[in-house]
């Protein structure tokens, strides 16, 4: 798995971690929510102790982040992906979670659905709703195997 894939994966851990321990052990409740956000987002959210490490979440997060500068600084506008930049972007990092993806015609209606603001390419928060959306998707599939 790619580091972006690894991520991914440890945002998915991350959430069973806390979620697991009381109740019902697919939702966070209250007290769990805010033992992961003390945990695991005091760096992010400003409760900034210099002693602490960055937590996993943060460093996924962070390198989610960094994947995107990657391949968005590569070509033209510096803060957005286009498409060819996209499509080396999937290749590379997500190849384990999606496959490759070599047709045009799948690469145009991705970024169909991705662009939501129109401008044909994808800006951060345009990425970011791909990244759930797959990260949900494989978050599905892993729970369906662990109930087999
Ligand atoms: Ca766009």
């Amino acid at each position: 798995m790619s580091d972006l894939e690894n991520s991914m994966a440890a945002i998915i851990d991350v959430f069973h971690k806390y979620s697991g321990k009381e109740g019902d052990k697919h939702k966070l409740k209250k007290s769990e929510l805010k033992d992961l956000i003390n945990n695991e987002l005091a760096s992010f959210l400003g409760i900034w102790d210099p002693a602490l490490q960055m937590s996993d979440l943060e460093n996924s997060m962070a390198a989610i982040i960094d994947v995107f500068h990657k391949y968005s600084g590569k070509e033209g506008d510096k803060h957005k992906l286009k498409k060819s930049e996209l499509k080396d972007l999937i290749n590379n990092e997500l190849a384990s979670f999606l496959g490759q993806i070599k047709d045009q015609a799948t690469m145009d209606s991705l970024m169909e659905s991705l662009d939501t603001d129109a401008d044909s390419e994808c800006d951060f928060q345009e990425f970011m709703t791909f990244i759930a959306m797959v990260t949900i998707g494989c978050h599905e599939f892993f729970e369906h195997h662990e109930d087999e």
